[in-house]
C-alpha cells in the first residue's frame, strides 16, 4: 500500500465524473488519492466534498502548494479540510516563523496531516530548489510535519532526505510514469509512498493500470531490498 493517485481531471472532460469514475474504479488498491488545484478550481469545495464522499482511502490529500503567510495558508486549509481531505501539502521555501509554523498549529487543531514539499520534480527543480536542498530539508526536519514530498526523479535526493529527516517524516514521491521515474524507483531510494498520476488516470483502464503499477513497485522492491 504505497501508492496515491493524483486526479488531475484533463481538459474537456467533465470533472467531477471524471473523478468519481476513476475513484470507484481504482477502488481501495492504492492507499489513497492526492486532489489538488486542477480540480478544486473546477468542482469548487462542494463539488470536491461530494467527490471524496466516495472515497475509500484512508489518506485523501489537498495538493494545494500552499506557499504563503501562515494566517492565508490557515484559512486555505480550514476551508478545504471540510470536503473530507486529511492532509495537506505546502512548500518548504516559505520558512518556518509567521507561515508554516501557523499552519502546523492549524492542522494539529483540524487533525489534518500536514506534508511539506521539499524539492521538485520536474527539470527546472535544479535551478533554484536543488542548490538550497539542504535549507529546505533543515525547515521540514525543524518543522517534524507528518510528511514531506521529494522527487522520485532524482532518487538521490530521496536518499539525502531520508537520512537528514531520519524514519519519522513520510516520504511521498511524485515523478512516477509520465515524469519518467519507474514504479519502486522511490521506494527504493527511502520513499514511503509513490504518488502517480498520468499513468493511471490517462490509462484505457485504471484499474488494471494501478494494480499493473502495485505489482511493479512490489517487484522492483523485492529486487532492491532483497525482501
Ligand atoms: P503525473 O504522475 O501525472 O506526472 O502527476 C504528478 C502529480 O504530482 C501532479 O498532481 C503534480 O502536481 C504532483 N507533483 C509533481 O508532479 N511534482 C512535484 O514536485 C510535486 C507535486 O506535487
Amino acid at each position: 500500500m504505497s501508492l496515491i493517485v493524483a486526479l488531475d481531471p484533463p481538459r474537456g472532460v467533465d470533472p467531477f465524473k471524471w473523478s468519481v469514475n476513476l475513484i470507484e474504479s481504482i477502488g481501495n488498491k492504492p492507499a489513497g488519492v492526492k486532489v489538488g488545484i486542477p480540480l478544486t478550481v473546477r468542482v469548487g469545495v462542494e463539488g470536491l466534498k461530494d467527490i471524496l464522499s466516495v472515497s475509500p482511502h484512508k489518506l485523501r490529500i489537498a495538493d494545494m502548494k500552499l506557499a504563503d503567510i501562515g494566517y492565508v495558508m490557515s484559512l486555505i486549509t480550514e476551508a478545504i479540510a471540510e470536503t473530507g481531505v486529511n492532509a495537506v501539502i505546502a512548500h518548504a521555501f516559505v520558512g518556518r516563523e509567521g507561515a508554516l509554523e501557523n499552519l502546523k498549529r492549524t492542522c494539529d487543531e483540524l487533525g489534518v496531516k500536514l506534508v511539506v514539499l521539499g524539492l521538485m520534480s520536474h527539470p527546472g527543480a535544479s535551478e533554484i530548489m536543488r542548490p538550497v536542498f539542504r535549507n529546505l530539508l533543515g525547515v521540514i526536519k525543524d518543522l517534524k510535519p507528518w510528511g514531506s514530498v521529494l522527487p522520485a526523479t532524482m532518487p538521490e535526493a530521496i536518499r539525502e532526505g531520508r537520512e537528514f529527516l531520519g524514519k519519522d517524516v513520510k516520504i511521498l514521491s511524485p515523478g512516477v510514469g509520465a515524469q519518467g521515474a519507474s514504479p519502486g524507483d522511490a521506494l527504493c531510494a527511502g520513499a514511503d509512498y509513490e504518488i502517480v498520476g498520468r499513468l493511471i488516470t490517462r490509462a484505457e483502464d485504471p484499474s488494471l493500470a494501478v494494480e499493473e503499477v502495485i505489482k511493479a513497485q512490489r517487484e522492483r522492491v523485492e529486487a532492491c531490498l532483497g525482501s
